[in-house]
């Protein structure tokens, strides 16, 4: 439970992150592509594609004239079921019978409340972070799920153009290979988080939609899927809107299961592919620092200098790269001080799964760890 917990919060960060951001979240706004096109139907298809949607009977066999129990008499939810009548020809009677069956998770409740927007990174922050995932288990895990998963991880890399080590990153990073899945209701989750939650409850109900449309394409009844306190799915922890957008069936057996290592692998690579990865570019580069104070520059992730540029305040990369490389500028707060590292373009793309310099590092070194291990 307490390694649980001791991992939630990075994922969290992530969500966090997002929640931050002025604008929508990067990550949801890049195109539909062919993965889970299906479930989206485009403008000149919608009645074909209602009529297709609304003659698949969502399972479970749930049916109520009202909902009852924990979230009897909420109008929000209310609301929502009549949206998801109107738009998505769901039967309000089994909307008012599953939501009948959710139950208002107080941690979740207590645990969004208390956690604010993080603050600036503090001193050694980036080391305490790294050893939650940089450790034995992870990189000996990681191995053997590569050896296990050798063929779909080098089709998948082939597919993608993603090499399987970054896709082992992620997988170790968001569930330590499936060891840490999560084990809150998804429709517990996302109905808490959407309607008693006092933040982000409008990204939170839009999952919860996206949430109905998934269990109804792949045919399983809502209230069994379990995951993250907040919602998200499978080896790689895809919350709904992602499975819509970018899983795959990547077995062929004519499902896409976020829970089977196939499915997750190539969804995975999938995503990173429709986030801009660039197969065969590096990741990160050392930056070295030659005048004292060049270090007032901004950094982060999402921040965006030339190498030309950066020349000119002192910082150069370790190593060779071209002068017009568009490149971030990191600072990892390390406990024998701060270091400062180059984003690479495939870096940002990492930092789509989850919007922290932290957790694409981890992810980074990580990735290095294992193929190092593994070769
Ligand atoms: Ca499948």
């Amino acid at each position: 439970m307490h390694q649980r917990f001791h991992l939630s919060p990075a994922i969290f960060i992530g969500l966090a992150l997002l929640s931050g951001c002025a604008s929508d979240p990067p990550a949801r706004r890049g195109a539909v592509i062919s993965g889970g096109a299906g479930s989206q139907p485009i403008a000149g298809e919608v009645p074909r594609a209602k009529a297709l949607e609304s003659a698949v009977q969502p399972k479970g066999g749930y049916s109520a004239l009202r909902v009852s129990g924990d979230y009897a008499g909420y109008p929000a939810l209310d609301r929502f079921i009549a949206r998801m009548a109107q738009q998505h020809g769901f039967p309000r009677d089994y909307l008012n019978g599953l939501f009948s069956q959710a139950q208002r998770k107080t941690w979740t409740i207590d645990y969004m409340r208390k956690e604010s927007k993080p603050g600036p990174p503090s001193p050694g922050g980036w080391s305490r972070y790294r050893a939650q995932f940089l450790d034995k288990l992870h990189v000996s895990r990681g191995v053997e799920f590569w050896r296990r998963h050798a063929g779909t991880l080098r089709r998948a890399s082939e597919h993608y153009g993603v090499p399987p080590e970054y896709i082992l990153g992620i997988m170790g990073v968001e569930t330590a290979y499936g060891a840490n899945l999560g084990g809150h209701r998804v429709l517990d989750a996302l109905t808490t988080l959407a309607f008693d939650s006092p933040r982000r409850a409008d990204y939170f109900a839009d999952e919860l939609e996206k949430f109905l449309l998934m269990a109804r394409q792949e045919r399983i009844d809502p209230t069994l899927p379990k995951g993250s306190f907040a919602g998200a799915m499978g080896l790689g922890q895809f919350m709904p809107s992602s499975f819509l957008n970018w899983a795959v069936d990547f077995d062929g057996d004519g499902r896409k299961d976020l829970w089977q290592p196939a499915d997750a692998i190539g969804s995975i690579a999938n995503y990173f592919a429709a986030h801009g990865w660039r197969s065969g570019d590096g990741v990160v580069m050392p930056a070295v620092l030659k005048v004292a104070g060049a270090n007032e520059l901004e950094t982060g992730y999402d921040t965006r200098y030339s190498v030309a540029e950066l020349a000119r305040y002192g910082i150069v990369p370790a190593r060779t790269l071209a002068a017009d490389t568009p490149v971030s500028l990191l600072r990892l707060r390390a406990e024998g001080g701060d270091e400062y590292w180059l984003g690479l373009p495939n870096f940002y793309a990492i930092t789509r799964y989850n919007n922290s310099t932290y957790y694409a590092m981890a992810v980074h070194e990580l990735a290095q760890a294992i193929k190092a291990r593994y070769e």
